[in-house]
């Protein structure tokens, strides 16, 4: 069920950007807009102006006793909260986590095991590096923390797109974002990557080496929130009814595949729409395209060694293949209703890796238990004291019975004269819950061992799952890894980070480290390849088969006397799969034929090959070679997009330098169903791979 709505979330009426729609200027209450009929100050006072303050004459001086002009003023300059410390840039959303009930062997925790349970969620995904405002395409991790607001109390998995992280041992999480940050002293580069404090880092501290790679990767540039996956990172603890337990890492699955954007796409959306993400999502949220991921488990016995098949399970830098355990399927997330407030709920969220619930605790990882620390501390700062869980999106959906009492921003009104225990003056109570239903207790361990700082050996191994990642992948996947790192070591200034840059890539693959050599301009270091052991293909995200295309948007060229029953018939055909059609023309407007009419959505002007996922011309489209069609067409063939055209639209494309014959490019004498199949088909395999050797280097 989606959580109920406020009048104030209603969706906005369907006007296009281009104004077509538009009615009139609204008449009655306009149900967007905050109810209440009457103006008041934050104290209820009804107010008859709110646009002149209080003054000696219409030339004369503001007068302090003016109370509404200075409480105005006074809320307005402190509306801004620290943003924060990583992660700034997010975005978020509602839903629902329905328990297949597959879990019930392993926890306790109802939230996973009980079948058909559904738990309500607030998800938010995010950047890294950025601030506040940066762009949402940039390459970096992508966050991925999810808020259960379970029967039992909050619990979060606050993950990200990525499996492994850069440190083993969170007293390294300073380092490895002030390096990645912007330089302190002229705060520049913004949101990247690619700059010599990061790669200085990397190639130092070489624990980072695995992570950094997936960063390189296609994962640092997904599509869309909707089809990236999401990892716990961390090997966490369930615990069944009778005390068993188990060791398990969790996965987010996409319904839709995991895909991602060019890198040239990637650098145009951040400048044409730097909030591409963030509009994916509530678009299709919007368009009732509700995003959709499987939650699976790979379950690892619980034993002294915390080990599995050889891999330390504490080493967040390590992964475990799919193929050595399989990712076992424990329930669903639907995302299925925005926000109503951004700054209420996607700001104000507060994640907790410590926010566990009965069934679920964490380990010994190291970078873990830092992270418990963490993540309640920032709060303090980020929301300015201690209660931050009376907030309403943090507020549990539990019932809250606790014995803190008071600090800034304190809103309950706490009843009772004993909020210590034991105590006989409230009876006694809160009373200590039962273990069936209590959390935070641990399954007798033993623990021993000498104090020092220190790490386990197998922590060395730096280099072995960088190389299976990357000998696991496509070829087409490879040559985007070797762009991404001659890119990014190219963008650094000190010639001994990139020589240094080149030496770790030396030991992951000796072709790759040749390549961004040549890019580079510098001798390629000796090789001195690891071992990659047994290749997973399942880290591949190139597929064979094809994915569903729900909110997958394919662009129309067309413009007056184009053919309108041919655009109707390719919508009726794309909506049918839960995809859009949206119609590229000259101008804004309606395009009219007899009684066929379609609303231009996007012009020549607002339109970019960024926002489509297949582009088509119509029969009649305009032939007059405008600049802004062309390079849209010519990105998308260059994108390996799905291209289409029908009638004399074929000339458009030739025109524009495509061959109609080129892999992915679909061509016919009119817009027939068996045109639309094929389009939905080519959106379903989300890019032609096999034109990439028609385009040029180093942009796809
Ligand atoms: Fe973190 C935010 C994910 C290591 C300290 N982290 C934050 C968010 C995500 C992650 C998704 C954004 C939450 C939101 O949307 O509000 N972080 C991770 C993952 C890690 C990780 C998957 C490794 C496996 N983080 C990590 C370490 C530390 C932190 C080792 C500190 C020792 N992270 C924070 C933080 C943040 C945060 C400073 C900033 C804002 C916040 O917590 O609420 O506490």
């Amino acid at each position: 069920m989606p959580p109920e709505r406020h009048a104030d979330q209603s969706a906005p009426a369907p006007v296009s950007p281009t104004g077509v729609g538009y009615e009139g200027p609204r008449t009655g209450r306009d149900p967007r807009g905050q109810a209440g009929d009457v103006l008041t100050t934050p104290n209820g006072v009804p107010l008859p102006d709110t646009d002149h303050s209080l003054k000696a004459g219409p030339r004369g001086p503001v007068l302090l006793e003016d109370f509404h002009l200075r409480e105005k003023i006074m809320h307005f300059d402190h509306e801004r909260i620290p943003e924060r410390v990583v992660h700034a840039r997010g975005a978020g959303a509602h839903g629902v986590f329905t328990a297949y009930g597959t879990a019930g062997k392993l926890t306790r925790a109802a939230v996973l095991a009980e079948k058909g349970l559904e738990t309500p969620v607030f998800v938010r995904f995010s950047t890294v590096l950025g601030s506040r405002g940066s762009a949402d395409t940039v390459r970096d991790t992508r966050g991925f923390a999810t808020k259960f607001y379970t029967k039992e109390g909050t619990w979060d998995l606050v993950g990200n797109n990525i499996p492994v992280f850069f440190i083993q041992d969170a007293i390294k999480f300073p380092d490895v974002i002030h390096a990645g940050k912007p330089h302190p002293d002229r705060e520049i580069p913004q949101a990247q990557s690619a700059h010599d404090t990061f790669w200085d880092f990397v190639t130092l501290h070489t624990e980072a080496t695995h992570h950094t790679i997936w960063n390189m990767s296609d994962r640092g540039i997904p599509r869309s929130f909707r089809t990236m996956e999401g990892f716990g990172v961390h090997t966490f603890r369930l615990v069944n009814a009778d005390r068993q337990t188990c060791l398990v890492k969790f996965h987010w699955k996409p319904k839709l595949g995991v895909h991602s954007l060019t890198w040239e796409e990637a650098q145009l959306a951040a400048g044409f729409d730097p909030d591409f993400h963030r509009r994916d999502l509530y678009d299709s949220i919007e368009n009732g395209a509700f995003p959709e991921w499987e939650l699976g488990v790979q379950v690892f016995p619980d034993t002294p060694e915390e080990t599995f098949e050889g891999i330390d399970l504490l080493d967040p830098t390590k992964m475990v293949p799919e193929e050595l355990a399989p990712v076992q399927p424990i329930g669903k997330l639907v995302l299925n209703a925005n926000p109503t407030n951004f700054f209420a709920e996607t700001e104000q969220v507060a994640f907790h890796t410590g926010h566990l619930v009965a069934g679920i605790e964490g380990t010994n990882d190291p970078l873990l238990q830092g992270r418990n620390f963490s993540y309640l501390d920032t709060q303090l700062t980020r929301l300015g004291g201690p209660n931050f869980t009376q907030i309403p999106i943090n507020r549990p959906h539990a019932p809250v019975n606790d014995m803190t009492r008071d600090g800034f921003h304190q809103h309950a009104v706490h009843t009772g004269q004993a909020p210590y225990t034991p105590n006989s003056v409230d009876d006694g109570s809160p009373f200590p819950a039962e273990w069936a239903d209590a959390a935070y207790i641990q399954v007798p361990r033993k623990v021993s061992g000498e104090v020092g700082r220190t790490a386990p050996a197998s922590f060395d191994d730096h280099y072995s799952q960088a190389a299976l990642f990357y000998a696991s992948l496509t070829s087409i996947e490879q040559q985007h890894i070797a762009d991404a790192y001659t890119f990014e070591l190219g963008k650094c200034y000190e010639q001994s980070i990139k020589e240094r840059g080149l030496a770790v890539l030396a030991k992951i693959d000796t072709d790759l480290c040749a390549q961004v050599a040549a890019g580079l301009g510098l001798p390629a270091p000796a090789p001195e390849p690891v071992e990659p052991g047994a290749l997973s293909p399942a880290l591949r995200q190139i597929k064979p088969e094809p994915f569903p295309i729900d909110g997958r948007i394919v662009g129309v060229v067309a413009g007056p006397g184009a053919d309108l029953k041919g655009i109707a018939k390719l919508r009726t055909a794309l909506e049918a799969e839960g995809a859009l059609l949206r119609v590229i023309a000259p101008h804004g407007g309606q395009l009219v034929d007899g009684k066929d009419v379609e609303i231009v959505e996007r012009t020549f002007a607002t339109g970019r090959s960024i926002e489509f996922d297949a582009i088509v011309v119509a029969d009649g489209a305009p032939k007059d070679g405008d600049f802004r069609a062309v390079t849209m067409l010519q990105e998308a063939f260059r994108h390996l997009k799905g291209i289409g055209a029908w009638g004399d639209g074929v000339e458009v494309l030739r025109a524009a330098g495509i061959d109609p014959e080129a892999p992915g490019v679909i061509t016919g004498p009119k817009a027939t169903a068996a045109m639309a199949a094929e389009t939905i088909a080519a959106l379903g395999m989300h890019r032609a791979w096999d034109r990439t050797p028609l385009v040029s280097n180093n942009v796809v």
